[in-house]
């Protein structure tokens, strides 16, 4: 998914390219704005996290691109095209380490495993 920041700043061609460039396919993608029942579903396994109020509001605050990829390791390949979750930390090269500062604002979702992965493709697409 890209997030708020990410369509916000113009960054959808260059963060879908990446994902291209690797060789990984675009299967289905959709533009929603994500409301706070959604983003509870969502993110469900960070609910009583001290961060879960920032990270709600942010990820409700503009439109996101949810998508569908696939290819060969896509959830690990796709996960080290992300960079870490830290910006700061994230190595260049990476989209967060590319684009990003703050750990709030890192630009990009990714299912961390298959079960996760099929969980949150049936929230976005069904
Ligand atoms: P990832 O998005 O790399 O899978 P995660 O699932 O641990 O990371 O956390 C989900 C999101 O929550 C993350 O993209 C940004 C935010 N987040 C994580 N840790 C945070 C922290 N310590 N402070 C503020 N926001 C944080
Ligand atoms: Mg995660």
């Amino acid at each position: 998914m890209i997030k708020p920041d990410g369509v916000e700043r113009g960054l959808v061609g260059e963060i879908i390219s990446r994902f291209e460039d690797k060789g990984m396919n675009l299967e289905k993608i959709r533009k929603l704005t994500i409301d706070e029942k959604l983003a509870r579903r969502h993110y469900a396994e960070h609910v009583d996290r001290p961060f879960f109020s920032e990270l709600l509001e942010f990820i409700i605050s503009g439109p996101v691109i949810a998508m569908e990829w696939s290819g060969e390791s896509a959830i690990s390949i796709c996960r080290n095209l992300m960079g870490a979750t830290d910006p700061k930390e994230a190595a260049p090269g990476t989209i967060r380490g590319d684009y990003g500062i703050v750990v709030t604002n890192n630009l990009v979702h990714g299912s961390d495993g298959p079960e996760s992965a099929a969980r949150e493709l049936e929230i976005f697409f069904g």
